[in-house]
């Protein structure tokens, strides 16, 4: 049961929502003791491999480049990097790493060669790679999808009747594509969004009707409560009581009975008490280590220290599908022909100039 048709309206969703919290609460536990392993948490951690200075306007987002935010812009990451700090994940307990970019979209360029083989080297880790990288095409989609990516992540955020107040260089229709086009590639779609950005609880509601429409729902539904930051249009937003975020997991719970529920981004702002409800009412993923894409999360130790308190244990990776495989991309493999011939070519000229008495020429610095 992918959707819970009880609950395929409007009226339905929001008498659930609100619901008596504990009510509310209980139905969300026996919904998820019936699809899933209450014991088990999916820890994923977040990886921002190219970091600010994105053209878009979301209202939330320190990485904008319009809004003066206090990130620190960076340009893509290294694959070597990316591949240290996945071993730093999954030595920690990860089992999935989330890449993200702060791009409108993705453009077919060297970088997105560079993302191609962050996904097959992290892939061959063992750990499932999950990616965020904005708008996708269908090619594009499959791209990553033949390198090995498990999971593409792309949110609605919110309903698409508040959207416009928060963004205006997308429209709710692109991101819906992009969903479709990592469907279509085959890759598992996550994608939910965010509360707390002013938004009544009739958007909340619309977000989960969003996807109720869709022919298969995602897979994975990220629940991420503001983070408010200075410098963006939503820094004054005042922050969500945290019975808010137990009631938005536990409606999501009930709705999207085989999803996994992830409690995302806010949880420096909730208590152990709180999260402790947040994972009876079904959540069944956190992301981990300390930083999200550029603002403070919990420490690993903090939430091992949670895990065994509440009796959790950290989910293997590919519990909920196989390890996608690896297959060679053909850009990628004629770049590589392409220098080992260069390098052949050299090597041969050098060879025959040594034999041929010349000594290689000394290259002089010059320093003003
Ligand atoms: N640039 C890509 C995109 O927008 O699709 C990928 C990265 S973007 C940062 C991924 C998601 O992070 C956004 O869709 C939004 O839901 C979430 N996000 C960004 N800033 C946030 C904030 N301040 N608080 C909570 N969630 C946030
Ligand atoms: C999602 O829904 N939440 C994560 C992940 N998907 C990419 C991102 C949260 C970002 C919070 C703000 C920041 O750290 O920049
Ligand atoms: Fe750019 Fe993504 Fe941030 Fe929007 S959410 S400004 S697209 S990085």
């Amino acid at each position: 049961m992918k959707v819970n048709p009880k609950y395929n309206t409007k009226e339905a969703l929001l008498e659930l929502y609100n619901k008596p919290l504990l009510e509310l609460v209980f139905e969300a536990a026996t919904v998820h003791r019936q699809f899933h392993d209450p014991r088990e948490v999916q820890m994923s951690s977040l990886l921002s491999i190219k970091t600010g200075g994105c053209p878009e306007d979301c209202g939330y987002c320190p990485q904008a480049a319009r809004y003066h935010t206090e990130v620190d812009a960076h340009k893509l990451m290294s694959v070597e990097q990316v591949v240290e700090q996945a071993k730093n994940a999954k030595a920690n307990g990860s089992s999935r790493l989330c890449m993200g970019a702060a791009w409108r979209e993705v453009r077919d360029n060297k970088d997105f060669d560079n993302v191609i083989e962050m996904v097959q080297a992290v892939n061959a880790m063992d750990m499932e790679v999950c990616a965020t990288l904005g708008m996708l095409n269908e090619n594009q989609a499959q791209r990553l999808k033949n390198a090995g990516l498990f999971a593409y992540n792309h949110n609605l955020d919110t309903s698409p009747e508040f959207y416009g107040d928060v963004i205006s260089t997308r429209e709710y229709e692109d991101r819906l594509n992009t969903i479709e086009n990592a469907r279509k590639a085959g890759i598992s779609v996550c994608s939910g969004g965010i509360i707390g950005m002013g938004e009544a609880v009739e958007d909340r509601i619309g977000m989960l009707l969003s996807y109720m429409a869709m022919e298969t729902p995602p897979e994975s539904i990220p629940i991420n409560a503001l983070v408010a930051v200075e410098g963006t249009p939503l820094e004054e937003q005042k922050p969500i009581e945290q019975w808010e975020m137990i009631r938005m997991v536990a409606t999501s719970r009930i709705a999207f009975p085989e999803s996994v529920i992830r409690l995302s981004a806010g949880r420096t702002k909730m208590n152990m008490e709180g999260q402790a409800l947040c994972f009876l009412a079904g959540a069944g993923s956190i992301f981990a280590g300390d930083k999200l894409l550029t603002t403070p999360n919990p420490e690993f130790n903090e939430d091992k220290e949670m895990f065994d308190i509440l009796g959790l244990i950290p989910k293997a990776s590919f519990a909920d599908g196989e390890k996608p495989e690896t297959k060679p991309d053909p850009i990628i493999e004629a770049r590589k022909k392409k220098e080992a011939e260069r390098a052949e070519e050299l090597k041969a000229a050098r060879e025959a100039s040594e034999k041929n008495g010349f000594q290689p020429r000394k290259v002089t610095t010059i320093v003003d």
